[in-house]
């Protein structure tokens, strides 16, 4: 939804869940309107500390946001209230515009009659995002622009790269292993041509790593070009990545590994 919004793909997409660890944010400015979009990770039920993170993370965003998107896919509508299924001690300040998603999959025929404030929008189509992008602009407080007219995002293209790695594991390991993914990128130097950088892949096994690097190294090799491809379109500079993996124990649940990874429990 937010790559839709912004026109550009900054949030990592998987059909596998939990895919968004830390928050994504993307920028839209339209007319007199500047939209600061914060995608958030879903705010789901700890079950180690990289949840904690991201459960914190989730709710912060709630705390610092103007308008609250809710988003929900319209096959299962009605949405519970979010305040229930988020598990939230009382009713956020900002108000929410309940958003379902992938109306695309709904036949018209078929489709519920929501809310008057709710919209429906379909991220593959670009079907409602204009009505969506008009619910917000409504409920947004004047104040200047915060950032100028052409900026897309906020987060260094270190973040981007970092993520774009994760999003081609997602894409391309299987089962549970994407989750004990995380990558770091030790080196990036935008002054070469191509763009040199150097990332680590870790994983938490020694099994791990050896399906990660694969028969002949087939599989890192595999990823590493899906992943440079990717960085390359939002860079728009040609990307040499020099792709490594270490095993990094149990990081999920270890809190000094977490904050060196850039998932800090602040
Ligand atoms: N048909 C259809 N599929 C969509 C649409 N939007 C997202 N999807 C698919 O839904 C799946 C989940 O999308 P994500 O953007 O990763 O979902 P998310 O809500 O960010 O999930 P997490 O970050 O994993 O918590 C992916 O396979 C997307 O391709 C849409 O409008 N239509
Ligand atoms: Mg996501």
């Amino acid at each position: 939804m937010l790559n839709a919004l912004v026109g550009e793909h900054l949030a990592i997409v998987s059909p596998k869940p939990q895919s968004t660890r830390l928050p994504v944010v993307g920028l839209l400015t339209k007319n007199d309107t500047q939209y600061i979009f914060t995608d958030s990770p879903g705010l789901l039920e700890p079950e180690y500390q990289l949840h904690e993170v991201m459960r914190r993370a989730a709710l912060r965003a709630i705390d610092d946001a103007e308008v609250i998107a809710y988003l929900h896919p319209l096959s299962e509508h009605p949405a519970p209230p979010l305040a229930r299924v988020a598990g939230l001690e009382r009713a956020p300040r900002a108000p929410i515009v309940t958003v379902y998603t992938k109306a695309d999959l709904v036949q018209p025929s078929n489709r519920p009659t929501v809310q008057p404030s709710d919209v429906f929008v379909s991220a593959e189509t670009g079907e409602g995002i204009d009505a969506f992008l008009a619910a917000l602009a409504g409920r947004l407080p004047e104040s200047p622009f915060h950032y100028d007219a052409d900026e897309l995002a906020t987060q260094p293209m270190r973040f981007f790269a970092a993520e774009f790695i994760r999003e081609a594991a997602f894409e391309q390991l299987h089962e549970e292993l994407p989750y004990s993914i995380a990558c770091e990128i030790d080196e990036f130097r935008e002054g070469a041509e191509p763009v040199y950088i150097r990332a680590m892949l870790y994983v938490e096994r020694d099994s791990q790593k050896g399906i990660v690097i694969g028969e002949g190294g087939r599989t890192i090799k595999a990823l590493g070009a899906a992943a440079r491809a990717k960085i390359e379109v939002l860079l728009g500079q040609r990307v040499y990545l020099d792709l490594h993996v270490k095993v990094l124990p149990k990081w999920r649940r270890d809190e000094p590994a977490l904050k060196r990874l850039g998932y800090a429990a602040s």
